[in-house]
């Protein structure tokens, strides 16, 4: 990888918490941190253009090298001109590697040193293995920004010992993709495992920052099923105190408002989550007075937007309540739609008042602000 196409600039920290504010540069396009990205498993935003992606505030979206390497191939997307020209997405692009496929699919899965065979139960059933090599081959092809390394993450609760082997055969993972990864245009990013335990969480940190320089970590093995308090006590010490300073902080796969708001806080610079697409196809909304479900008659004969202080294209745009509640009691699908759209928008502009927040110096305000709210009491 050439590093100066990846540095990170931190451009303001917090005085009171550990939150920071800073640029990504990547070859597609700056991120400005903290920062929430829209999920593109299968090369789309679930229901949304890339232009209104775009429009909704997003800088960078991400998507699966494990579903795309079963459709439609990156032997098909290298031959179109790569994953931007692909999903006509023209901004930074994140590909998560796959290890959380080994987490869902549970019993669909076998683990060796060598790497991962999946059944391929959402698809046709056949029966791949992987090494992290292989893994990294796909996701040089598909030529995102950043990638992700193959890691496993174990689900909550698990012993010590399956988590601790996790963090073993992730750590030895994460050597042979550092090893196997060439291509200059795409940064690596290192994934930190270990479940609850912090010992166990740092002893990782320490193999991926014996194993090479990563351009940025990802945190994952967290919102696997343990409840929030559980979350945070080994996070917050990791990431306010653990992870190197000057490189970037990607908790993997959570997005509900309020763990946002405090995982920034606590030093968190990314953010990914399908949280915003999939609750708003199935008739849920996020408020600034908690979750809406728009499956409940109250929403009727409601002429109001679906947030009165949101400032998206759905709220602002004469979409009311009632037609909203409509569409979703009828299974139309533009219900799902407008609802995913604001999901999206309630998450970016979060993070952007978030960002200012830093920059002024006054996140803990902004923090404890958010926390006194009616939204962040349903999390
Ligand atoms: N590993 C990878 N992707 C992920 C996770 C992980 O642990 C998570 C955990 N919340 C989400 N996405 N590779
Ligand atoms: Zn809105």
């Amino acid at each position: 990888m050439d590093q100066s196409l990846f540095t990170y600039d931190i451009v303001a920290e917090d005085p009171k918490t550990h939150a920071r504010a800073g640029i990504l540069h990547t070859p597609h396009g700056d991120i400005e941190t903290p920062i929430f990205m829209p999920v593109g498993t299968k090369a789309n935003v679930k229901g949304i253009p890339t232009e209104t992606v775009r429009a909704l505030g997003a800088q960078i979206v991400l998507a699966n090298t494990y579903h795309l390497a079963m459709r439609p191939g990156e032997d098909l997307i290298d031959e179109l001109g790569g994953l931007h020209t692909f999903m006509n997405w023209h901004g930074p692009i994140l590909t998560d590697s796959g290890g959380f496929q080994v987490f869902s699919h549970g019993d669909a899965v076998k683990l060796t040193d060598d790497g991962v065979r999946f059944i391929a139960t959402d698809y046709d059933g056949s029966h791949i293995f992987w090494t992290p090599e292989d893994n990294m081959a796909i996701a040089q092809k598909l030529g995102s920004d950043i990638c992700m390394q193959l890691d496993q993450c174990p689900g909550y609760p698990a012993t010590r010992a399956y988590v601790e082997r996790a963090v073993e055969l992730s750590s030895m993972w994460a050597e042979r993709c550092y090893a196997a990864h060439s291509r200059p245009d795409q940064a690596l990013f290192g994934i930190v495992q270990g479940g609850m335990h912090l010992d166990l969480r740092l002893r990782s940190l320490r193999h991926l920052e014996e194993c090479g320089d990563f351009p940025g970590y990802g945190i994952g093995g967290y919102s696997v099923g343990e409840d929030h308090e559980t979350m945070f006590e080994s996070l917050t010490p990791l990431a306010s105190e653990y992870m190197p300073k000057h490189k970037p902080r990607y908790l993997m796969g959570v997005g509900n408002p309020t763990t946002l708001v405090r995982g920034v806080g606590i030093g968190i610079d990314m953010f990914d989550c399908v949280l915003p697409t999939r609750t708003g196809r199935m008739g849920t909304a996020f408020s600034h007075e908690g979750r809406l479900n728009f499956r409940n008659a109250r929403f009727a004969r409601d002429a109001g937007p679906i947030d009165p202080q949101c400032t998206c294209p759905v709220c602002t745009g004469g979409y009311s309540r009632a037609l909203i509640r409509h569409m979703v009691t009828q299974k139309e699908m533009l219900g799902g739609i407008l609802l995913s759209m604001h999901n999206i928008y309630f998450l970016l502009d979060l993070m952007r008042r978030a960002r200012q927040a830093i920059i002024d110096g006054r996140y803990a305000e902004f923090q404890q602000e958010w926390m006194d709210s009616p939204a962040a009491q349903d999390y």
